[in-house]
């Protein structure tokens, strides 16, 4: 197994070195244009081997050649939200990095799983999976699994319960937009809105919606990198060990949940093959509203590419 990390600043190297300890390549590859940064990370974790044990090999680069063949590639390049600045703005510097990114990873991985992990993660997802050519089903993007995280912090948090019996569901883009589904979301098997009052559910939807800038406007400078790595190597996990967890992605839908050629956030299954299936589930005429409006919002992005 050798996965490739684009992107070697917060997100990036953090991801690679939960990679490397949790032994899920033989080789794990840095990339970044910065001289001799990945380098440097690489060497550094490497040097974490005979501590934490781990046994794959670490190689830092500003080139691709060192990448080819790789299984999975975690796309983190790109810039980062500052404060006040949106999702949005990144917009169009970011489809510039993913764009160059993804050619070269294109043509030495073809067999390759992209992993997207930059912002404004629904339309880069959809950037990477148009330049690349690329089967749908390895083309996907890293925002639900953090979102649902944040959910579920927030939940253990107001309840004073073990985060370990707390899961959560949410649908929709990235970001604002996002669509929590609280009747789906339980403590031990015990639905959300049987626990808690509407009033503290809105105002866990609301932080939850928000958790992003919350943590860049505490960091002053970059945005959130624990949670984000943890939550792209946990999908990694899922297709390198083949274990075929349902978590929520970015999938290009061609129809499931009513939305069609647009990436959004919906329940999948994770194996080897990357997504094996799109779980689908009926929502309420409330829901499927905010997801419409979610994926319109997607759509409308993408609609300013140039691709
Ligand atoms: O839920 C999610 N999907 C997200 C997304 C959660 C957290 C962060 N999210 C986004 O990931 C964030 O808005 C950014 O767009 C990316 C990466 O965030 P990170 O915090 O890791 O940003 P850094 O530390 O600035 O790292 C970006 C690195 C930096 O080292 C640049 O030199 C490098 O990207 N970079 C490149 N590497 C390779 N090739 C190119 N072209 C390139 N351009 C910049």
């Amino acid at each position: 197994m050798k996965i490739t990390v684009v992107g070697g600043g917060n997100v990036g190297a953090t991801a690679a070195q939960r990679i490397a300890e949790k032994e899920l390549a033989n080789e794990v590859v840095l990339v970044d244009v910065v001289a001799g940064m990945p380098q440097g990370k690489s060497l550094d974790m490497y040097e974490s081997a005979p501590v934490e044990r781990f046994d794959s090999r670490m190689i830092g680069t500003q080139g691709y050649d060192e990448t080819a063949g790789s299984d999975i590639v975690l796309i983190t390049a790109g810039l980062a939200r500052k404060p006040g600045m949106s999702r949005d703005d990144l917009l169009l510097k970011n489809t510039e990095i993913v764009q160059g990114i993804t050619q070269e990873i294109a043509k030495r991985s073809p067999n390759s799983i992209i992993v997207m992990v930059t912002n404004p993660l629904d339309v880069m997802t959809y950037v990477a999976w148009k330049v690349s050519g690329f089967a749908k089903e390895r083309v996907i993007g890293m925002a639900g699994v953090l979102d649902s995280a944040r959910f579920r912090s927030f939940i253990a948090m107001e309840l004073g319960v073990s985060v370990k019996d707390v899961s959560a569901f949410v649908l929709g883009g990235h970001g604002d937009t996002m669509v929590p589904l609280p009747r789906y979301s339980t403590v031990a098997g015990i639905p959300l809105p049987d626990l808690m009052d509407k009033a503290t559910i809105d105002r866990i939807v609301d932080r939850t919606r928000n958790g992003g800038a919350e943590i860049v406007k505490l960091l002053g400078t970059g945005s959130a990198y624990y949670a984000p790595s943890a939550s792209a190597v946990e999908m990694i996990e899922s297709i390198v060990r083949d274990q075929k967890r349902i978590l929520p992605c970015a999938v290009w839908l061609q129809g499931e949940y009513g939305q069609k050629d647009v990436f959004c956030g919906v329940p999948v299954k994770l194996g080897k093959k990357g997504i094996e299936q799109i779980i689908q589930i009926k929502l309420t005429p409330e829901e499927q509203k905010e997801l419409d409006k979610s994926a319109q919002d997607v759509k409308e992005n993408i609609a300013k590419l140039k691709l």
